[in-house]
């Protein structure tokens, strides 16, 4: 499953040439759609942090005359825990990734989409349409995806090594920050260790739990979103982070202007973790229309390449890659080369033999 992804997902960068041709040919068409109007009525949105432009926002307010209630999350886990318990708002539109969005669907959590309203879903790549979790996209439509990476400051770091070397080198004591991700970072660690990044074997999961309770006392933070933060502080020197966050604090260190002070975003020569991020409207929304018309949006060509331009991930909108920079398509750390693509896998549902790799990261993070 995950091998035919990652082709997909390789296809899709071999159109990189064609799509610099068709940035220049691009015109507004689409654009001047009449809005129906939303006025007086709320928008409520959850998203992980630093995932969108917020002048997008404010844009879609004022086209649509509505207010958006935005709020983040760091984890996919923590909004498993909001969606399942309904603790707090009903929320309108979420972002889960692949990964959590199996179960979700299962439990029947999310409403299926009305694709008479996502007109601009036509823009999507088809590689990255039809995914396991969501083969008919009867409840999703992918946002952006990207890989787990590993985030160095260069002006810190002398000669770090390797992939995830640094993250497990006692000189860098106290300046290392570890997602705070169960399953992702079981993962990172198998590939380290030689071996396949979804193992189950006991023998495998020892001695990843080994080397992350070693690792333990170098830790400043398990954190899923402080690290881009403290990367650009010079807080933390070595990070385990997505790869779009990794090379924000990296442009932010450029915009500072200090030459010597950047990020280094290395995917580990293993391989690493794949992921989608999807667009989905649960079941709880209480502005159903409203959500179709946010998701549509954020499908325009012009606004998802404002998007993809200020976060840094891959976007799986075909129309908008055409309107990105070439030097931004070309960007191997925003989408990787087929053959990295090909060493690395997404997290595959293990069924109940999860509990042994949740048994790890109980005992690391106790
Ligand atoms: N700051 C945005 C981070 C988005 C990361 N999504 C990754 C999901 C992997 N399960």
């Amino acid at each position: 499953m995950a091998s035919d992804l990652a082709r997909g997902f390789g296809s899709a960068m071999g159109r990189r040439q064609w799509l610099a041709a068709a940035a220049a040919c691009w015109t507004l068409a689409g654009c001047g759609q009449k809005r129906q109007e939303n006025g007086g009525r709320t928008l409520k949105v959850f998203n992980w942090s630093d995932y969108i432009d917020e002048r997008v926002i404010a844009d879609f307010e004022t086209e649509y005359g509505c207010r958006v209630i935005y709020d983040n999350y760091s984890s996919d886990a923590e909004l498993e825990t909001r969606l399942v318990t309904g603790a707090g708002s009903s929320y309108d539109v979420v972002f889960p990734s692949d990964r959590a969005a199996l179960p979700l669907i299962a439990k029947g959590i999310f409403q299926a989409l009305d694709r008479d309203q996502l007109p601009n879903y036509r823009h999507l790549d088809r590689a990255f349409l039809g995914q396991p979790f969501d083969p008919e996209n009867t409840f999703s439509v992918p946002y952006f995806w990207g890989t787990m990476a590993v985030g160095l400051r260069k002006d810190k770091l002398r000669d770090p090594g390797p992939g995830l070397a640094p993250l497990f080198d006692k000189t860098n004591r106290g300046r290392i920050t570890m997602l705070d991700d169960m399953e992702n970072v079981v993962a990172a660690v198998l590939g380290h260790l030689g071996f396949p990044l979804n193992s189950v074997e006991p023998a495998h999961l020892a001695a990843a739990q080994q080397l992350l309770l070693d690792q333990k006392p170098l830790v400043q933070a398990y954190t899923s979103d402080a690290y881009r933060e403290r990367l650009i502080t010079g807080q933390a020197w070595a990070a385990l982070g997505w790869s779009g966050d990794l090379l924000q604090a990296d442009a932010e260190l450029v915009r500072m202007g200090n030459p010597s002070a950047r990020v280094d975003v290395v995917i580990p020569p293993g391989g690493t973790m794949l992921w989608v991020d999807s667009l989905m409207i649960p079941k709880a929304a209480e502005n159903v229309e409203l959500a179709h018309a946010f998701i549509n949006y954020l499908l325009e060509p012009q606004v998802a390449a404002t998007n993809a331009r200020k976060v840094n991930y891959a976007s799986p909108n075909a129309a908008a890659r055409k309107l990105l920079p070439p030097a931004m398509l070309a960007d191997t750390r925003i989408y990787p080369p087929a053959e990295v693509l090909a060493r690395c896998a997404m997290l595959q549902d293990r069924g109940p033999k999860i509990e042994s790799v949740e048994r790890v990261w109980r005992v690391v993070r106790q």
